[in-house]
């Protein structure tokens, strides 16, 4: 028998940006993710911006976390979160970014400022503490549920 239950996780999309051809960072923070109780959707590599929007539009997330190192990431992230902004589905929502966004070495110190302007919530140096993105994403308001699933034999 299936018995509906509701499925309580948060969904997050990962994405990184159009440029990057990076793939294990997105690998690493997929697992990382799933390991602390998220659902993740995971873009890939060379996203484009229209990719990520349409993304928001369909997956409907609870937050959203760009992954980019390689050293474009500061201009990309910029674009795209400026369109995101500019969507129904992604004005009020949680998007965080970090990696090697830039081409000046460690840290992103020199990037944050601008791009919380531009509209992140959140931007991590590349040698954070994984924790403190997934403590970041716990402190989040709780995620609604999404659908519908069956779980099977109760
Ligand atoms: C493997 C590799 C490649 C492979 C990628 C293969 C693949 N399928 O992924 C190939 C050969 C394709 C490649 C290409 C290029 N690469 Co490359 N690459 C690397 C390398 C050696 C390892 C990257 C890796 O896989 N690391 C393992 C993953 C798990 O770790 P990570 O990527 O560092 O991510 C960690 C952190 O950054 C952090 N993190 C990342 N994102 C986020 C997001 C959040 C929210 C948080 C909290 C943390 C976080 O957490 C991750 C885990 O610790 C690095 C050098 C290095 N040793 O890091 C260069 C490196 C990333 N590459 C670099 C460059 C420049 C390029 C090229 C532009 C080279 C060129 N001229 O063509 C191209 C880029 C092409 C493109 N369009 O993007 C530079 C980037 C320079 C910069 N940012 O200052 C690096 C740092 C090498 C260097 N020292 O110059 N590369």
């Amino acid at each position: 028998m299936i018995t509906p239950a509701r499925r309580p996780q948060r969904r997050v999309l990962l994405s990184t940006v159009s440029s990057d051809s990076h793939t294990w960072n997105l690998v690493f923070l997929q697992l990382l993710l799933q390991e602390s109780g998220n659902e993740v959707i995971n873009l890939g590599s060379c996203v484009p911006d229209d990719v990520i929007l349409d993304a928001i539009r369909v997956e409907r997330p609870d937050a959203v976390v760009i992954s980019s190192v390689n050293g474009h990431g500061f201009l990309d992230g910029r674009r795209v979160i400026k369109k995101l902004r500019k969507t129904p589905e992604g004005a009020g929502l949680p998007v965080m970014i970090g990696g090697k966004l830039g081409i000046l070495g460690d840290g992103n110190d020199q990037y944050s400022d601008e791009l919380v302007a531009a509209g992140f919530d959140a931007v991590f140096s590349d040698s954070a503490s994984p924790q403190a993105l997934t403590d970041y994403l716990h402190e989040l308001p709780g995620a609604q549920p999404h659908e519908l699933v069956g779980v099977p034999g109760t």
